[in-house]
């Protein structure tokens, strides 16, 4: 029997009229003279999704019914940047809602920029698991994504002083158009108590087991996001988690007639999902993070087995239906959870649920820094967890006892593989956890998964040498090439037709156009005119003025020190010196605009110290009138995947420049290259395969190789010498020291001085010269706008493979071993 559904509106301005007009009247309440902006926003949103509601449904019940292999994406993180141009783009609806609105007195581009982006993410790998859930409802691949609904995420940045200072991001505030709350499919989450022993079966049969009597409980509501497929007609859902107390919890306090401690534990339990934690790559062992983590897990496993799959289903036979990616450590606790549903609930026997369990995990590492590899110190899982922790124990017996037989009794080896680590405290190693239980490990780009099979992970990689995999990052065309360059979109169009959208490495039928000058002039008028747009921004959006036409350069990431944005700053601070001394002739100086966008984490003091160092840079530099007539330095706060959708299209000179090996992959460099912009890069991460397709020519490479690096770091490493040794260094290094940026005040950016002089963890001196060197031919190279441009070309027809789509074909070929549905 079919499901009734209810038509979708019609496909036309009219239709779009009236269904607008219904939302508006109807659900917000108002009536077109009196609405606000935010009232028209909302109406407009729910009508949008309206057009894809019924395709949603559809997607859902062909899943639900066909009981295809799904993939679930496990993460803590879903960086999804705003939502209703990408919806109208999936819907082709453009056009019609532009004319609609406009018949009505309103505009669209208005509109879209009253909606709060969900900025449920750090970084790189927040927004990739967006990219990839994108990827794979365009791909028509049966696909959840499952997280954490965080009530405010990532901080608003602002400035105070060129200090940065944190705010609540409250963008729940004015309503959630996007969402659907599910409280009738609430799950509920055990946490705390103890275990207890006890004996099932007698006689000969009887079994020791252990049971978990949990301490303390909360609710786990579902709100679920729309993915909608690029006109595809599939629509996949974002599943993401909100804590609630539990109705039973509140009760028992009221019974005793204490209203206040009621409300209180309601805000307990209401806590786990309050806030996302701004922290990346420096995990600290925080409680309520391990909460976040085991909350949204334990959610997310429950909803699968009970409400995805058919009643009775028999879960032997788990590993057919879904392969759970965990995105790096953060969901790694699904492990253990799933053992103990297994065995616990549904008495299963140690071998045969581990047998299931080891088949339906797979993990992504996204990091090679040994100080973000999450830990958590036995005493607290233990008290958290008590029951997961036995299950740990008893996975690392079993493993450790592989390690022997394989190895013999080696037991430094068994200590450095074992999941529990005993210095400087018991512990629990994630990762080490993750890749015993996988299918498969991947790292994130080549050189990355290279380093993790041999340094970080060697003893696994010789224990499992086929465990391990490669699949490079990629990011979706739709947002970062379709939605925000139309320019380059028009043009591309014209030139190869629209396929590209769809199938990226169409692009290279573009490479004849980069010799064709017709095409190149008008890809410089793209640029420019996308220049021309980022000026705007930066002028209503934060005050900020900057000149039109000159290069662009760009650095946007999270302020790390291993991404040395502080090369970047000494760059522009000699560039200052040697314009205001006189060495460099002013006029023959190529006007640049460099443009940081960084955001640290509120506890990363170095961090936030290279931040004002920026900032300080920057107000000197613009305000001296010499140095200001060839540069000018912009770091607009609070940069955010909107901020990037205007920024990326119109860079010229993209900032790649971690020290090798530190940086897994990087994917803003794949966004710059995508829209036509050249890289400065290290040999790292992905910069190394974007210069092996792109060609040597068309992209700067500058610095030590990983190899190098890492022969230094073992020698001893002596920063201070190429201090010593390098005037224009030394030069660049005193003026900071003299207090040239903070108004002659030495002491201010001393620590950042003296951090470099004596240890510079990631050889900013080292690789200083070379850096200079490079961005002088780069310098050299933009004078000549045909050779540049043409490099530009090619840089965008020769990135197609890091389409996101791409990236999961391969996660499907090499891991998930599941395929698109057809029709
Ligand atoms: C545990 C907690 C502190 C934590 C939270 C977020 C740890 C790490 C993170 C985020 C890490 C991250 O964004 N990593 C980046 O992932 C990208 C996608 O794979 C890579 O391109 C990038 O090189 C890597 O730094």
């Amino acid at each position: 029997t079919d499901t009734p559904l209810i038509s979708s509106p019609e496909h036309s301005v009219e239709g779009f009229v009236r269904e607008f007009l219904r939302e508006l009247n109807f659900t917000q309440g108002t009536v077109l003279e009196r609405a606000s902006t935010n009232d028209t926003y909302l109406a407009l949103a729910r009508t949008v999704r309206h057009y894809l509601m019924a395709r949603w449904m559809e997607t859902t019940t062909a899943h639900y019914r066909r009981q295809p292999k799904a993939v679930a994406y496990l993460s803590a993180e879903f960086l999804l940047g705003r939502q209703l141009d990408n919806a109208l783009l999936a819907a082709d609806l453009e056009e019609i809602a532009a004319e609609a609105l406009a018949s009505l007195g309103l505009d669209l581009d208005v509109l879209r920029q009253a909606e709060v982006e969900p900025g449920l993410g750090n970084g790189g790998l927040g927004r990739l698991a967006a990219c990839f859930i994108d990827s794979l409802a365009t791909m028509s691949v049966p696909a959840i994504g499952y997280g954490i609904r965080y009530e405010y995420g990532i901080f608003r940045q602002t400035f105070v002083d060129g200090r940065q200072f944190e705010e609540p991001d409250h963008w729940l505030d004015n309503g959630s158009p996007w969402e659907f709350a599910h409280p009738e499919h609430e799950v509920t989450v055990s946490f705390g108590g103890h275990t207890e022993k006890y004996t099932e079966g007698e006689g000969e049969d009887a079994v020791e087991r252990s049971r978990w009597v949990p301490g303390w409980q909360v609710l786990g509501v579902p709100y679920n996001y729309m993915v909608p497929g690029y006109r595809n007609g599939r629509v996949n859902t974002l599943r993401l988690w909100s804590a609630r107390a539990t109705h039973a919890f509140d009760l028992k306090i009221f019974n005793y007639g204490d209203y206040a401690e009621a409300v209180r534990a309601q805000t307990f339990a209401e806590n786990i999902t309050k806030v996302l934690y701004p922290e990346d790559s420096t995990p600290q062992g925080k409680e309520l993070r391990l909460q976040q983590q085991y909350f949204f897990v334990a959610c997310s496993l429950r909803d699968f087995i009970d409400q995805l799959l058919p009643e009775g289903f028999d879960l032997h036979r788990l590993h057919e239906r879904i392969c759970f990616q965990l995105n790096d450590t953060h969901p790694v606790i699904a492990v253990p959870e799933l053992m103990r549903i297994l065995v616990d609930d549904h008495g299963f026997a140690w071998d045969e649920a581990w047998e299931v369990t080891r088949r339906c995990f797979a993990y992504t590492c996204h990091t090679l820094l040994p100080e973000a590899l999450e830990v958590w110190p036995v005493e607290l899982l233990g008290r958290l967890l008590p029951r997961h922790l036995e299950i740990i124990y008893r996975i690392n017996d079993e493993f450790l006892d592989e390690v022997r037989e394989t190895f013999g009794d080696d037991e430094l080896l068994v200590r450095r593989m074992s999941i529990i680590a005993e210095h400087p405290f018991r512990a629990v190693r994630m990762a080490h956890l993750a890749t015993v239980a996988a299918t498969k490990v991947n790292g994130v780009a080549e050189l990355h998964s290279q380093l993790l099979r041999d340094k970080v992970l060697a003893d696994f990689a010789n224990l499992w040498p086929d465990k391990f995999t490669n699949v490079t990052n990629g990011v979706t065309p739709r947002r970062f090439v379709r939605l925000a360059n139309p320019g380059l979109s028009a043009l591309v169009t014209e030139a190869i037709g629209d396929g590209w959208v769809t199938d990226l490495d169409r692009l290279r039928e573009l490479e004849p156009f980069a010799d064709d000058p017709e095409f190149r002039r008008r890809f410089r008028e793209v640029k420019s005119a996308n220049k021309q747009r980022l000026v705007e921004l930066l002028e209503r959006r934060d005050g900020i003025t900057v000149p039109t036409d000159t290069m662009l350069d760009v650095m946007v990431k999270r302020l790390h020190e291993y991404k040395r944005q502080t090369l970047k700053i000494l760059h522009v601070i000699s560039l200052y010196d040697r314009i205001v001394s006189g060495e460099l002739d002013v006029d023959q100086v190529v006007p640049r605009t460099i443009v940081f966008g960084a955001k640290a984490a509120p506890g990363y003091v170095m961090a936030k110290e290279i931040i004002a160092l920026i900032n300080h840079v920057g107000t000197v530099v613009n305000a001296h009138p010499v140095a200001s007539r060839v540069l000018h330095v912009a770091f607009p706060a609070n940069y955010d995947v909107t901020v990037a959708e205007t920024l990326v299209p119109a860079a010229d000179l993209s900032e790649q420049i971690s020290l090798a090996g530190k940086e897994a992959s990087g994917t803003g460099n794949m966004k710059f290259a995508l829209n036509g912009a050249l890289t400065i890069g290290t040999d790292d991460g992905a910069n190394v395969e974007i210069r092996q397709l792109v060609g040597d020519d068309h992209f700067f490479l500058f610095g030590l190789t990983e190899p190098e690096a890492a022969a230094i770091a073992e020698t001893g490493y002596r920063p201070s010498a190429y201090y010593e040794e390098n005037p224009t260094l030394r030069r660049a290094l005193d003026l900071v020291a003299k207090g040239e940026f903070s108004g002659g005040d030495r002491s201010v950016f001393e620590p950042v001085v003296s951090n470099l002089l004596g240890e510079d963890r990631f050889m900013v001196l080292a690789d200083f010269q070379s850096y200079l060197d490079a961005q002088d031919r780069v310098e050299a190279y933009y004078r000549d706008p045909e050779a540049w441009s043409r490099s530009a070309v090619l840089n965008v027809a020769r990135s197609g493979f890091f389409s996101s789509d791409r990236s999961m074909r391969d996660y499907l070929d090499r891991i998930w071993h599941a395929e698109p549905l057809g029709d």
